[in-house]
């Protein structure tokens, strides 16, 4: 495949970025990548394993000269990360990023952007419950979607040049506008993420069943059902704290049905509880 950005910048080296440095080489599509992360630790490691060409010592000197610039940290922190590279901004370079919200990030990080640098959000649904830059691999997002959110007035030239970019690094591409964007993550993602936190809470809390049974008898459920409460605790608490409005809306749907459960199991109805889960079945199958 030819090359479609010459330089890449990966600002934040976790899953993600380090998945994206390795299918980037992968895939072939990109001439240099260089990256950075805030912690000095992260930063050896992506030097140790060789991650990518340059790991720079300053987020400014990863961006200097890049064509594609990814912010690859989580959403609490895009706002001031992209206040940090502003300045050493190339003129005609692509920002983009990689949160699980949309909304937030937009209003967080196009303010900071100089004029005549094309800022292109997206959301790649893919990864682990891993973290850091040792957990990435190039497979990660083959055949998974990555969500682009363009901008009012984005450049059509940029934006498919990205989804080009992520259809070389094995993703499927679609167009998504970010509040509906982040309605229907809070449903797939971020509120199973919450729920599954809980199941895991409730477990440790019961003092009549110790932890060690609960992980000794998982494969009843609970494995299945609670591997994703593994995942980035800072990543996931600013995913709650800036996609309040959406996911507070899903876990309100969610108590409500979950009460109507609890009071068929109370009262006994069976057709109930029979009808609810031969409708989730149909539909969970649906899912590969
Ligand atoms: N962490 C999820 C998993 O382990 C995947 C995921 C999470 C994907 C958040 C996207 C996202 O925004 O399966």
């Amino acid at each position: 495949m030819s090359i479609i950005y010459e330089r890449v910048a990966l600002i934040g080296l976790g899953l993600i970025a380090s998945s994206m440095a390795h299918a980037m080489r992968r895939a072939g599509v990109v001439g240099e990548i260089s990256g950075y992360a805030r912690s000095a630790e992260t930063r050896d490691v992506a030097r140790e394993i060789g991650l990518c060409d340059r790991v720079c010592d300053s987020a400014a000197e990863a961006v200097a000269g890049a064509d594609l610039v990814v912010l690859c940290v989580p959403v609490g922190a895009m706002g001031a990360v992209a206040a940090e590279i502003a300045p050493a901004l190339k003129p005609g370079a692509t920002v983009s990023d990689v949160g699980s919200v949309k909304r937030a990030v937009i209003d967080a990080v196009a303010p900071h952007l100089p004029e005549g640098v094309h800022f292109v959000p997206a959301h790649p649904l893919a990864g682990t419950e891993h973290s850091g830059p040792r957990s990435g691999f190039a497979e990660l997002f083959d055949n998974r979607w990555c969500l682009i959110v363009p901008q009012e007035g984005s450049d059509r030239a940029a934006v498919t040049r990205l989804e080009s970019y992520w259809q070389a690094l094995g993703a499927l591409t679609d167009e998504m506008e970010a509040d509906h964007h982040d309605l229907v993550l809070a449903v797939t993602s971020h509120a199973p993420h919450l729920i599954a936190y809980t199941m895991v809470g409730v477990a440790d809390d019961l003092r009549r069943v110790t932890d060690s049974e609960v992980i000794k008898y998982s494969a009843a459920g609970f494995r299945d059902f609670t591997r994703i409460a593994a995942s980035d605790p800072t990543m996931w608490r600013d995913v709650f704290l800036n996609n309040k409005d959406a996911t507070l809306e899903i876990l309100g749907r969610f108590t409500e049905e979950l009460f109507a459960l609890q009071r068929a199991i109370r009262i006994g109805d069976g057709d109930h509880l029979h009808a609810y889960f031969t409708r989730t079945r149909a539909i969970r199958r649906g899912i590969i």
